[in-house]
């Protein structure tokens, strides 16, 4: 594993979660055709990093590029979108794509995002080397949002976190987990967890979905997701951390009451969504548990905060719903 991006908690700072001081780490013009670089997903490659980003264009269309990193915070991104190799051409039909994650199982990354195809669903393909991509079967009917893969099969089977949702700006949103022996059949779906009524917890009181791809710890799996509240101002996105049962990882352990990020620094607040800050991807080192968060920042541009395995759970047992 290649050195993770890393930033000592400041002297001054009471929370689990802090930012990079150079904040972002990709600005709007992340590569020749970009508006914008956000909700972006990276994993450990060969001596440094890979990447699969969100990158909308100038004319407002939504795709999915792949991008290299030798240290985690300068990403070199392609200025062609992402293409697919599949052999039924059904699958490949699609109106856009965005909001990608990377999983790794065994030697393959799965790359999953928002696949649109009669309206938002999940899109599935796999990569060995991030040039070639084959697309597989959408791994659920539309309206979904959100699918995330848990890292290995979890009682035999592959695992995915989910967000049911609509066609338009969803006003709910539950987290379910689904399983699948291959991929492509998914089935046995499971209720995770869902929104928080009353003031208990207001900051996800109007739709919850997962984020980056949960990290496996002694204690169960530690999923980063966002919550979002519906103001007078609009849709305000936050994140919160769960701890979830390794084996049956729809039990949830422990879940935020207070968030553990949101928008509050001028690049978090404002751009072409403002107040959103939507995490997609860590990176953790086993060795100490440092974990890198990247998280995209109003809807522009892509952010970078820090915590460890420690500190996030212990964080998390003290401040449970
Ligand atoms: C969601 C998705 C995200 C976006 C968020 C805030 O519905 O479209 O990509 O970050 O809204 O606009």
């Amino acid at each position: 594993m290649p050195q993770i991006p890393w930033q000592p908690k400041p002297e001054n700072e009471t929370a689990a979660v802090w930012r990079y001081r150079q904040n972002p780490i990709i600005g709007r013009n992340g590569n020749a055709v970009s508006n914008s670089v956000f909700n972006s997903a990276v994993v450990p490659f060969q001596d440094g990093f890979a990447g699969v980003f969100r990158c909308d264009s100038k004319s407002i269309s939504m795709d999915i590029f792949a991008g290299f990193s030798a240290d985690g915070i300068h990403w070199k991104i392609d200025d062609t979108p992402i293409r697919m190799y599949c052999d039924n051409q059904e699958i490949a039909q699609r109106e856009y794509r965005y909001d990608p994650r990377v999983c790794k199982i065994d030697d393959t990354y799965y790359v999953t995002w928002c696949n649109g195809y009669h309206g938002p669903t999940i899109g599935l393909a796999k990569t060995q080397d991030f040039k070639t991509f084959t697309q597989l079967e959408n791994a659920f009917l539309p309206y979904n949002r959100n699918g995330v893969l848990f890292p290995r099969k979890i009682n035999g089977n592959y695992m995915m976190m989910s967000r049911p949702s609509d066609t338009g700006h969803t006003k709910f949103g539950d987290i379910f987990v689904s399983e699948s022996p291959d991929l492509e059949y998914w089935g046995r779906h499971r209720f995770m967890m869902g929104t928080v009524e009353g003031d208990a917890s207001a900051w996800q009181s109007t739709k919850i979905g997962p984020g980056p791809v949960p990290i496996e710890t002694s204690e169960g799996w530690l999923l980063i997701y966002h919550g979002v509240i519906n103001t007078c101002n609009g849709f305000v996105y936050r994140m919160g951390a769960a701890l979830l049962d390794l084996n049956e990882p729809w039990k949830v352990l422990y879940r935020s009451k207070c968030y553990i990020l949101a928008p509050q620094e001028l690049y978090e607040c404002v751009g072409d969504v403002p107040n959103v800050v939507f995490p997609c991807a860590t990176l953790c080192d086993s060795e100490t548990g440092r974990i890198a968060i990247y998280y995209g920042c109003a809807d522009t541009v892509t952010g970078l905060a820090f915590t460890t395995v420690q500190e996030l759970v212990s964080s998390l047992k003290n401040n449970s719903l």
